[in-house]
């Protein structure tokens, strides 16, 4: 081959390399409008603007833009955001700013509290943790911030104190992938509790709650330090504490890789899909040996794109990687993934009357969810 003939295939192989991009770029989603968060800093955060210069700063490098506000919140400007950010608020909220933060997040918005239970009753003599506004807000979304300290005798920054968290203790899961370590030098972090959602990081097997009374007392009981909660259609992030993401710390272990991952998470928009579940009435003990699950999503999607890994059922149970079948099982003309739950764990969640059962998953990186009820008949 001459040199000639070289630079021809090459120029050939650009252009249609060209074209396929141009390709590629066409058919995408409306996701022109870029994620925007508004940064909470008019209830004395410990978060803001000032102290989180490096990670605004690869924020807006992605692409995102961040607003800073220290007014009353209200349903009108948060409407207006993807993410609220809400790092360590010592001052109140108004009861109409808790309500406006729930509605956010009900109707899809992403909720990232950051709270550290300890320093709120330590340097608030004679008020308790129900009155710390981190919890205020925490509560609407079945979340606590605990009083305790979580020590890791072996794991640590500059004492067992200051514990840091690590994999495998990190949960797989959008928010922490890339995420194997994470602490603060000499930070001491707290323990969160979760009534529902996904706990992402725990204390290890020797790590434990201590200094104020901790639900974690003993080792092993492995503390929770960050959980991601579905609310509504919206979404929520807890961690105990603001710390790893300060310009002093942010740079530490994986620190800065969790706080873009949680903003990328929070900020995704969610695809609705249809769910159809079968059984539609089960009775607990004669229902086979599997759960059926029917998954449709709109249009600009495809199910063959469904990462079936992805799949799981009221966010705990997960699909099964085989069989899975597609086709057009209710028939509109769009094809619907097939996939199925061992009946063994749903037996776990379920009790006798209604239940909505929610799935959730990823088709092309972007987050589907959708639910059906079922009824459960008493098992005699
Ligand atoms: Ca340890
Ligand atoms: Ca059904
Ligand atoms: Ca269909």
């Amino acid at each position: 081959m001459n040199g000639k003939a070289v630079s021809g295939m090459m120029l050939t192989l650009l252009l249609i390399g060209m074209l396929t991009s141009a390709f590629n770029i066409q058919p995408v989603k409306a996701e022109s409008t870029p994620i925007n968060l508004l940064i909470d800093e008019g209830h004395s955060e410990w978060l803001v603007s000032g102290n989180a210069q490096t990670l605004i700063q690869a924020l807006e490098d992605n692409g995102y833009v961040v607003d800073t506000f220290s007014g009353t919140l209200t349903q009108s400007l948060l409407s207006t955001y993807c993410v609220l950010v809400i790092g360590t608020a010592w001052g109140s909220f108004a009861q109409s700013e808790i309500q406006a933060i729930e509605d956010f997040v009900k109707s899809g918005g992403g909720l990232w509290l950051t709270g550290l239970g300890w320093s709120w009753v330590d340097y608030h003599p004679g008020s308790t943790l129900e009155d710390y506004p981190m919890n205020k807000i925490a509560q609407r979304f079945g979340a606590f911030f605990n009083p305790d300290i979580i020590f890791d005798p072996t794991d640590y920054t500059s004492g067992p104190a200051s514990a840091i968290f690590h994999s495998p203790f990190i949960e797989s899961h959008p928010v922490t992938q890339g995420v194997m370590r994470i602490g603060a030098t000499g930070a001491l972090h707290g323990s969160i509790s979760i009534q529902t959602g996904t706990i992402l990081i725990t204390g290890d097997g020797d790590s434990y709650g201590g200094y104020h009374e901790s639900p974690y007392p003993n080792p092993g009981s492995h503390p929770p330090n960050c959980a991601a909660i579905r609310y509504g259609s919206g979404k929520v992030i807890v961690i105990s504490e603001e710390g790893f993401f300060v310009d002093n710390h942010v740079d530490e272990y994986d620190n800065k890789r969790l706080g873009l991952n949680i903003i990328d998470w929070l900020g995704a928009p969610v695809v609705p899909a249809t769910v159809d579940i079968d059984p539609d009435t089960a009775n607990l003990k004669s229902m086979g040996k599997w759960i059926t699950a029917y998954i449709g999503v709109p249009e600009d999607y495809d199910v063959n794109d469904v990462d079936i890994s992805t799949v799981k059922l009221n966010g705990e149970i997960p699909a099964e990687l085989h069989p899975t079948e597609i086709g057009d099982y209710d028939a509109d003309g769009i094809a619907d993934l097939m996939v199925k739950f061992k009946r063994q764990d749903l037996m776990a969640i379920l009790s006798v009357g209604e239940a909505t059962l929610t799935i959730t998953g990823e088709v092309d990186d972007t987050y589907f969810e959708g639910s059906d009820t079922i009824r459960v008949n008493n098992p005699h």
